[in-house]
């Protein structure tokens, strides 16, 4: 089944460099000129393995073990097996002065075989896990892309065809979004496509549609059974389809997530994904990983339930796509739509799942390289997706997303009616049952105030804290003015005694002086340190762990653990409800 293209120059990695680990130059034995076209061998690793050696068939699909699969590149090629290629020398200049294009280092990823070989990086369960029906539903594998780098797309697809049973490739669809000046976008790229040994079609926006917009339109030509959707600069690794088909057939109202293993931006080095987690959202409406606490004898085989997804790597049900209303379509460019998804799947019966099996590697890069839309700043765009999303899905929740980020609040995301028309349609449940049903520590049920805690001269807890709360652990909180812009000065007051801000609770830091600095840490129910047991007739925070010691502002803004004292005004607190849930 060995099917022997040809594929255009410019692909391969040409000419003569340093290796970065050799002083000796390698030359490559793939040096091409425009005339003579190296080839890429494409084999269907899986077609004879389910086969014995009289000829006798088994019923399904076996994941050949990567040790009987015959890599095709000299082991010392740059990049092979996921190793690190830095830019040697004669590389760099082009390295920088290209890196813009993409916002990751394409001169480097040029270097890189189409066809390197990736390690099998599935734990030692999964490995065991081999073996599947013969009946698993097929796929049409979705790719949209805006101005994307050649050789990180081309290594997308050749990633596809050389690890995926091609009988379970319904077909490949790429959507370019409207991309601008990139000409190998163009014939170069429908010539690549034609050499591939599966059906593969290649549209294209007149117009910029955002990538929301271009999934819709790619699914609405699709006609597999399943649709399976990738970014554009991916490398899917061994087996990877198999476990997310067939938790698709167990049951057809499933998203099924592979793990997001990362390729560095860099060297297109392969480090691994942590594979005990799941993802979760912050107040600021921005998707986050979490990772399973505790668990002894797990079978990390199994999939695990995830309340949210990142939402550019998935498989789905065809039919379940359409039935979900697809994404909504009023959500532009980029973000949004993966919380959209999300919420929709789990409120409305369905489940999303992550198989720690299945490996897909993608480019993960600190900054977006194309421009959103012409009439409004990127973060306008971003917040109108989130308000169109808090204000079908969210409930009386929504409120304290507005509170935490007042953009999303004071901006129009539009006319919402048809989402909330499918709301109702699907009979979906309400917010709060989907967050009883994962127990979200950032939403907890027993607040008693949502808003900002002030002390008597007007000083604000402030939690300074960024976008990305994971950062934020073990800052100190401060004690500044009060601004009521509300953002960084909600805290969230529970009847347990803990102040939450996301999922972040105030607690004394472990120094040992006596002026103790309050900081904030992960929230623990059984955590006594974190419990401040409000007195309404003096205003103290008192804490409950450290007895006799409270919640104090300085004036130069720190805030301590200090003995409790009537007389001190720093330790008058009081509370303003912002929000009502
Ligand atoms: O206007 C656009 N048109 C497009 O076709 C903008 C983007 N795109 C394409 C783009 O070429 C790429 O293939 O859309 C895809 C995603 O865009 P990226 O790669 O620039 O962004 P990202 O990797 O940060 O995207 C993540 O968040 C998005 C929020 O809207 C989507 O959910 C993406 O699918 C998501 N990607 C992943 O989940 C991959 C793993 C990242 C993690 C964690
Ligand atoms: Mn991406």
């Amino acid at each position: 089944h060995a099917l022997t293209r040809f594929c255009p120059d410019t692909y391969r990695p040409e000419d003569t460099y340093d290796h970065p680990s050799k002083n000796e130059p390698i030359k490559s034995t793939h040096k091409i000129s425009s005339r003579s076209l190296p080839t890429i061998e494409y084999t269907d690793i899986y077609e004879d393995k389910a086969c014995d050696r009289y000829g006798k068939c088994d019923q399904g699909y076996r994941i050949p073990a990567a040790s009987s699969i015959k890599s095709a590149n000299p082991s010392n090629w740059p990049g092979e097996m996921g190793t690190p290629f830095l830019p040697p020398a004669n590389l760099e200049e082009e390295s920088k002065r290209r890196f813009p294009e993409n916002m990751f280092d394409i001169a480097v990823s040029d270097k890189i075989a189409l066809n390197r070989a990736m390690p099998d990086i599935r734990n030692d369960q999964c490995k065991a896990h081999a073996a599947f029906n013969n009946n698993l539903p097929n796929t049409s594998i979705i790719i949209v892309f805006h101005n994307e780098g050649n050789s990180t797309l081309l290594r997308t697809l050749v990633s596809i065809i050389n690890r995926t049973p091609w009988r379970l490739i319904h077909e490949i669809i790429l959507l370019d979004d409207a991309s601008v000046d990139r000409e190998y976008l163009h014939e170069p790229l429908q010539r690549f496509i034609e050499t591939l040994p599966v059906k593969t079609i290649l549209l294209k926006n007149e117009k910029r549609l955002g990538l929301i917009g271009s999934r819709v339109k790619a699914a609405k030509v699709a006609t597999g059974e399943t649709l399976m959707f990738l970014d554009s600069h991916v490398e899917v690794l061994h087996g990877w389809l198999l476990y997310l088909l067939e938790e698709i057939q167990k049951d057809p109202k499933s998203i099924v997530c592979p793990i997001i293993d990362v390729l560095t931006w860099n060297a297109f080095e392969l480090l691994h994904g942590a594979t005990d987690i799941f993802g979760t959202f912050s107040w600021k409406m921005i998707f986050r990983w979490s990772k399973i606490q505790g668990s002894a004898n797990k079978d990390f085989s199994l999939p695990i339930r995830t309340p949210t997804m990142a939402g550019g790597l998935y498989a789905i049900d065809r039919l379940y796509f359409e039935e979900l209303g697809m994404y909504d379509e009023g959500i532009k460019i980029w973000g949004g739509e993966n919380l959209e998804m999300s919420f929709k799947c789990w409120m409305c019966g369905g489940r999303i799942l992550i198989h720690p099996c299945s490996h897909v590697a993608h480019v993960f890069r600190k900054e977006t390289p194309y421009k959103f839309l012409e009439h409004e700043s990127i973060f306008v765009t971003i917040f109108k997706n989130y308000k169109r999303v808090a204000a079908v899905w969210l409930d009386e929740y929504k409120h304290l997303i507005y509170a935490v980020n007042p953009d999303i609040k004071n901006l129009d995301g539009g006319d919402v009616s048809d989402r909330l028309e499918l709301r109702e349609r699907l009979n979906c449940s309400s917010f709060k049952s989907y967050l009883q049903m994962f127990k979200l520590k950032n939403f907890p049920f027993n607040h008693r105030y949502i808003g900002s805690i002030s002390t008597t001269n007007r000083r604000c807890l402030d939690s300074m804290m960024g976008p990305d709360i994971s950062k934020g652990v073990n800052t100190p909180v401060l004690a500044q003015a009060c601004h009521s812009d509300g953002g960084n000065q909600i805290f969230l007051y529970t009847t347990t005694n803990k102040i939450y801000f996301d999922e972040l609770c105030l607690e004394p830091s472990d120094e040992k002086t006596t002026n103790r600095k309050i900081i904030f840490t992960m929230c623990q129910d059984d955590k006594f340190e974190q419990n401040w047991e409000y007195d309404e007739k003096t205003l103290q925070l008192k804490n409950q762990f450290y007895d006799r010691y409270c919640l104090q502002a300085l004036s130069n803004a720190d805030v301590i653990l200090a003995p409790c004292d009537t007389y001190a005004p720093g330790q008058k607190w009081s509370f303003n409800q912002e929000v009502d849930l």
